[in-house]
């Protein structure tokens, strides 16, 4: 019993040292994590029924929560063959086909950056280090473990603030005033514009792919007359636009913050076309990024979009898609281009885009008005309360934002100044409230007269709808 006891967890052991050594030489030598390329197999091969629950319930810790499960079956699986009577042929066999399918996997969606004979390394010691650590002792190889796993986080630590860089200062040819809309003294209410470290991150990657700016290139091709092939000094030379707009991931439900307001950086498509002169009217652009994820835009709504470099003035962080991502106020995140592009393509036939292949609406799909009360939240003071949210329905703009409390009729807000008609609004009402249980509603009417959707929906398929409601007590 104490025997298949000590052989189990030499098994674990084993198999946790072989991933983090794999983990540590990746980590250092700047190839894929072998760790992410099965996680990511794992994202991109899981079907929409299970992904919608999962974005709702986790959040933002999807992404941990499904390396965490990675982590778990290798080592349950290395636990099982600790548990056999030690057979050297046997474990050769099995370390060396997980080693074979990690190293296929990191190849797998790889950037030019993550060099594959660095995955080899990588993998390689990995595979070494596990039936190393399979022939010893548990408590021989229990220190060993702990300084390759210490190694690991150091490293992985590392490459984390090198993705949240802070990006270098960009200038606009027509610099936007200070953003102000004279709702800075509102309570509770969102910032204006959404400071980058707030913004919200959402990609179909276990980690945003590092681009050397140097290498990388923008290519335009397909239907087009001139073939084009930009460098990042030259779509800055070609002169940077800014503009305020929100970006809205269709995933966003009633309250959530899966949606920020920006001040963007970024060429006008109009230019781009202009300089590459397409050959059919009512094509599609497909935005690929450099590791193959896609979507298309239709061509006449691109004329509305900017190829974005940066973000509140500087540079995109890796997150959100540096050195360059394709931007179409009005579109959902999904819809609305690639972060990290490296290829933009026009064709007349349509593309089989990474999450219509998985089951979601052909795009484009676009912004569903909403609105969304931030302030006050589940407790406040009796008496005379100011409510306080955002609204938005770019591109045309908010025309107006009612409130109702308890079921009694809807009441205009006030709607701070309008930045831009494709950036969100602030507003505020001013209500008085009696001590007890309150519940309050808002709802938003664009620009163009469409009046937020009362019948509550989730995301799928064309984007939440709903009033956002929140209980309040007001004692
Ligand atoms: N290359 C790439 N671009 C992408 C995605 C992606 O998974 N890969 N996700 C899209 C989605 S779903 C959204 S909501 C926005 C989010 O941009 P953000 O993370 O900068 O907020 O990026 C879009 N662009
Ligand atoms: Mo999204």
């Amino acid at each position: 019993m104490r025997r298949e006891r000590t052989s189990g967890n030499r098994g674990f052991v084993a198999a946790l040292s072989g991933l983090a050594a794999a983990e540590t030489v990746a980590a250092l030598l700047r190839s894929r994590s072998p760790l992410d390329a099965i996680s990511q197999f794992v994202v991109d091969h899981s079907p929409r029924p299970l992904v919608e629950p999962i974005v709702r319930l986790l959040k933002e810790s999807d992404k941990p929560v499904i390396r965490g499960t990675v982590v778990a079956a290798v080592v349950a699986l290395g636990g099982a063959l600790g548990r056999l009577p030690r057979d050297a042929k046997r474990d050769l066999a099995v370390v060396s086909a997980v080693a074979a399918t990690g190293w296929y996997l990191t190849r797998r969606r790889a950037t030019p950056e993550q060099r594959a004979s660095v995955a080899t390394a990588a993998v390689g010691l990995g595979a070494v280090s596990t039936l190393a650590t399979l022939r010893t002792r548990t408590r021989a190889a229990l220190p060993v473990s702990a300084m390759v796993i210490a190694g690991t986080l150091a490293a992985q630590w590392h490459l984390r603030e090198e993705v949240a860089c802070v990006g270098k200062p960009l200038f606009a040819i027509n610099p936007l005033p200070p953003a102000v809309d004279g709702a800075e003294d509102w309570p509770g209410v969102a910032p204006l514009i959404t400071p980058v470290d707030e913004f919200y991150v959402t990609d179909a990657n276990m980690r945003p792919p590092i681009i050397d700016v140097d290498g990388w290139r923008l290519s335009v091709t397909g239907e087009v007359e001139n073939e084009l092939s930009l460098r990042h000094d030259d779509l800055i030379e070609a002169g940077l636009v800014e503009f305020d707009a929100a970006m809205v991931c269709v995933h966003n439900r009633l309250g959530w913050d899966r949606l920020g307001n920006g001040r963007w950086l970024g060429v006008p498509f109009a230019r781009i076309l202009d300089e590459a002169a397409p050959t059919t009217r009512d094509g599609h652009l497909v935005t690929q990024a450099v590791d193959g994820w896609d979507c298309s835009i239709p061509l006449d709504e691109v004329r509305h979009g900017y190829v974005v470099l940066g973000l509140n003035g500087r540079t995109l962080t890796a997150e959100h898609g540096f050195p360059a991502r394709v931007f179409v106020p009005g579109l959902y995140g999904q819809y609305t281009g690639a972060k990290w592009v490296t290829s933009l393509r026009i064709q007349t036939a349509p593309n089989p885009d990474y999450w219509h292949a998985r089951g979601w609406t052909r795009g484009p799909l676009h912004i569903r008005p909403l609105s969304r009360i931030d302030h006050p939240q589940r407790r406040t003071k009796a008496g005379s309360v100011q409510v306080t949210g955002v609204a938005w329905a770019p591109p045309d703009g908010v025309k107006a934002v009612e409130v109702a409390v308890d079921g009694q009729d809807w009441q205009p807000a006030e709607l701070a100044a309008e930045l831009a008609p494709a950036s969100w609004r602030r507003w505020r009402v001013h209500l008085d409230l009696s001590p007890g249980v309150h519940r309050i509603r808002a709802r938003c009417t664009a620009a163009n007269g469409s009046v937020q959707d009362s019948v509550p929906s989730p995301p799928f398929p064309v984007g939440a709808s709903g009033h956002h409601t929140v209980t309040i007590t007001a004692h």
